[in-house]
């Protein structure tokens, strides 16, 4: 079995520094490297091993990347190292609880494809997440050797971000993901993330050179005899740095990112700070900089458009489940109001 040092596992002084006294000769300091729900795959010193799913007395959810403190005498971890970076959504479905994707990555590889799965919106999405985290992001337009010329996607994308860095490549082709090398030092941590076909896994296998890909990469077969990826893993190439493969995101509902947005579309937020009104909803208001700036084509309209969409969301989103119910309910109270109030009035006329 491989066994890691810890800085080719990614720990550094922001690990470190959390300990306050030496760790026993029992205890040991371990990265989640897959998270499955019969357990967390653990890599450190001593090889990869599972552990049970829970850290007494910490009922906070681990995601993969995670660090942890491991007591191998109990065989279970007993701490969770504070992250250096955190990669969240509101998950999908009624319960809309958060869910945690990846933690202490240092790049994010936002993957989308030069087709018709290239999408503005969802890249804005994901750099939003990058941003707030303080994440490095990288738009990977894969499948370019499928169209006659990339550029224009490269150009697209871009757009969408202050200094955004952004490849074409073809995932399949280990040459033309040499652009990506920069990010691959040892003990640095790559997170793939975007939607499902556009060429994560593909991505990973090639990083990974050919002959792990078969036995390392958990895939199933989807109903249309596609490989779809279905948990989160990381993978450590040859050349010693760390590459998180996810499952494709149908839905990405962003949640307190905030500063991530206004970051992503800064040419629009600085802006809004001159608007005369401090609540400005940049729709209709008199003195608004937003909407003068769009009038003089001095930023994109559609642009604006996602932007207010992205900011409505988070802000929505940020709600405790007690205040929707609480909004819900206040928002029950008015509409009763009003159609009493419209009865009454009907019934006097
Ligand atoms: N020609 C070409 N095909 C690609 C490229 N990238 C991915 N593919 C193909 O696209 C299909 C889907 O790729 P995957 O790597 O499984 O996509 P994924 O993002 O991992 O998808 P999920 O696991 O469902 O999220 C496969 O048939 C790949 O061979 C590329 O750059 N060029
Ligand atoms: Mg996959
Ligand atoms: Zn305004």
């Amino acid at each position: 079995m491989d066994t890691f040092k810890l800085d080719q596992l990614g720990w550094s002084h922001q690990f470190q520094q959390q300990l306050t006294e030496p760790y026993s000769v029992t205890q040991m300091p371990v990265r989640v490297i897959g998270v499955q729900r019969s357990g967390w795959l653990v890599a450190g010193e001593t090889g990869e091993t599972q552990v049970a799913p829970s850290i007494p007395g910490d009922n906070r959810p681990v995601t993969v990347g995670d660090w942890l403190l491991m007591d191998t005498s109990a065989d279970r971890a007993v701490f969770r190292f504070e992250r250096k970076s955190l990669f969240k959504r509101r998950a999908p479905g009624t319960d809309r609880s958060e869910q945690l994707i990846a933690a202490n990555v240092d790049t994010l590889l936002i993957v989308s494809s030069c087709n018709q799965d290239f999408n503005e919106a969802r890249i804005e999405r994901y750099l939003a997440i990058a941003h707030e985290a303080e994440v490095m992001p990288v738009v990977v337009l894969t499948k370019a050797d499928t169209v006659d010329d990339p550029h224009d996607f490269v150009v697209r994308a871009a757009k969408l971000a202050p200094g955004l860095l952004v490849e074409a490549v073809n995932a399949l082709d280990r040459d033309s993901l040499s652009c990506l090398d920069a990010w691959l030092e040892p003990g640095q941590t790559i997170a793939l993330l975007g939607s499902s076909g556009v060429g994560k896994t593909t991505l990973t296998n090639t990083l990974l050179g050919g002959s792990q890909l078969a036995t390392q990469v958990i895939r199933e077969d989807d109903a249309k005899g596609r490989h779809t990826t279905t948990s989160r893993h990381m993978y450590q190439l040859p050349d010693g740095a760390w590459v998180l493969d996810t499952p494709g995101m149908r839905e990405l509902q962003l949640v307190d990112v905030r500063s991530g947005i206004d970051d992503v579309f800064a040419e629009i937020s600085l802006l809004a700070n001159d608007c005369r009104f401090a609540d400005c909803t940049h729709e209709t208001e008199p003195g608004c900089a937003v909407l003068s700036a769009i009038a003089n084509d001095a930023i994109d309209a559609d642009r604006v458009k996602r932007w207010r969409k992205l900011t409505r969301e988070d802000a929505l989103n940020r709600e405790t489940v007690a205040e929707r119910r609480a909004r819900g309910k206040a928002t029950g109270r008015l509409y009763k109001s009003i159609l009493s109030d419209s009865h009454q009035k009907k019934g006097r006329s």
